[in-house]
């Protein structure tokens, strides 16, 4: 019989809201509603404001009709990341294998954990007592599963505070009633077609062939039958957050050609904003390493008003810092890298109020995001930015822009 897998989620109760009370007694019990930096929107609330129908994401308008009484606070991002990472830490200390899926969230492998901690369930509690231990007092909810993505159901089933563990025996009998719309990647969307052809549960995703789904949906269609049975072949890949991300290379030759140095620039930052925007992440630190011929190294850093993750704004700022050095010998290596993460945190962050950033740092942001999207689709190389070839102005850029967008746009068309 095959050794089968233990995938454990754990997700934090009303996370940021939960740390207000945890650090605010006279907070608790309350309906503590926490948001309105940006967009005005709800971040999260307390258990307590949901019994009144507010949610994550709903304008703090609505949240105030619907929850007069209740308290409004601002969100503390510094210290929600603090608490992120104490979380993390109490639960690196079962297993090696922690991936940390957002702030408030992480996947850990226990197959083959009993034998230290005992049976997985058991894992389970002594996993939320060290969570609750090491943050002072939060609590967190686990779900246990052989895959991925039925873990991440199980820790909603009894939230909050909760432990549900879906052995392989009863996922069957699970999946035939479970909403198509509790699967991870189904959105509102996906949902409303699948109510068209009828189909609610997993069970009635069952009902037809892996082929049937493909032809309607493409991969989108095979990965809900693939669900459907059951089957996440994602492995938990330990993960944390970086501290920094950086690119950088040895050049073929020595070189004091800035117009040369300036193209490494521009490919560095690609990939490091591509690499941040990937991950969610945004930091307000650039910094250019440079090594000269004779192994000297120097390292010269800006640090920005905002945090930014655009290619165009690492690389205008790497430039600057370059102009600003006087080279001292022919240049070996050239790097840039971004750091000052602080107050983010990965991808789910995005969700979260930031700083507005500037509308140029926006446009940016979009130009990214279309060249991000054809690359995942065509490879690297499908898109090479002009100023790779030729430095040059701001009409160059906007038409880049244009193109990238328009081909965006036909690439979702097909
Ligand atoms: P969630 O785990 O989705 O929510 P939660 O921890 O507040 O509540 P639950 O008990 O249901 O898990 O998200 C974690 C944190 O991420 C949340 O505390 C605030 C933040 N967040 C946003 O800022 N905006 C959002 O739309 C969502 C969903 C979360
Ligand atoms: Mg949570």
């Amino acid at each position: 019989m095959p050794h089968p897998r233990w995938i454990m989620h754990m997700d934090m109760d009303a996370f940021f809201a939960s740390i207000e009370q945890l650090d605010d007694p006279s907070l608790r019990g309350k309906a503590v509603i926490v948001g309105g930096e940006h967009r005005g929107v709800v971040s999260t609330c307390s258990y307590e404001a949901r019994k009144f129908g507010v949610h994550s994401a709903m304008p703090i308008a609505e949240a105030r009709r619907r929850c007069p009484h209740g308290v409004y606070i601002r969100p503390r991002m510094r210290r929600y990341a603090e608490m992120s990472a104490l979380v993390r830490e109490a639960i690196s200390r079962f297993s090696p294998l922690v991936e940390m899926a957002s702030v408030d969230e992480a996947y850990l492998d226990a197959t083959g954990l009993e034998r230290l901690f005992g049976p997985v369930e058991s894992l389970g509690r002594q996993l939320k007592e060290a969570v609750r231990e090491a943050t002072g007092g939060l609590t967190c909810s686990v779900g246990i599963a052989p895959v991925k993505f039925l873990a991440k159901i199980a820790s909603e089933q009894r939230k909050p505070d909760g432990l549900f563990m879906l052995r392989p025996e009863d996922v069957p009998a699970f999946l035939a009633v479970l909403p198509v719309r509790a699967v991870p990647g189904v959105g509102r969307h996906f949902a409303a077609d699948l109510a068209q052809l009828g189909v609610k549960t997993c069970g009635e995703v069952s009902r037809y062939s892996e082929e049937f789904w493909k032809r309607k949906f493409g991969k989108a269609g095979a990965a809900l039958w693939q669900r459907a049975q059951g089957i996440d072949p994602r492995e938990v890949v330990p993960w944390t957050p970086p501290k920094s991300e950086s690119a950088e290379v040895t050049l073929d030759e020595d070189t004091r050609d800035r117009d040369v140095l300036r193209t490494w620039l521009m490919r560095h930052a690609e990939r490091v904003g591509a690499s941040l925007r990937r991950h969610g992440l945004a930091g307000r630190t650039v910094t250019v390493k440079i090594k000269y011929a004779d192994f000297r190294q120097i390292t010269r850093q800006t640090t920005l008003a905002h945090r930014i993750s655009s290619t165009e704004t690492i690389y205008d700022t790497a430039c600057a810092i370059l102009d600003g050095v006087e080279l001292a010998d022919r240049v070996r290596l050239i790097g840039v890298g971004v750091s000052g993460f602080e107050e983010g945190g990965p991808s789910q962050l995005s969700l979260m109020p930031e700083p507005k950033p500037q509308s140029e740092e926006k446009r940016r942001g979009r130009l990214d995001r279309a060249v991000d999207a054809l690359r995942e689709r065509y490879g690297r190389d499908a898109v090479v930015r002009g100023r790779l070839f030729e430095p040059q102005g701001e009409s160059d850029r906007e038409q880049a822009a244009v193109q990238a967008e328009r081909a965006e746009a036909q690439a979702l068309k097909k």
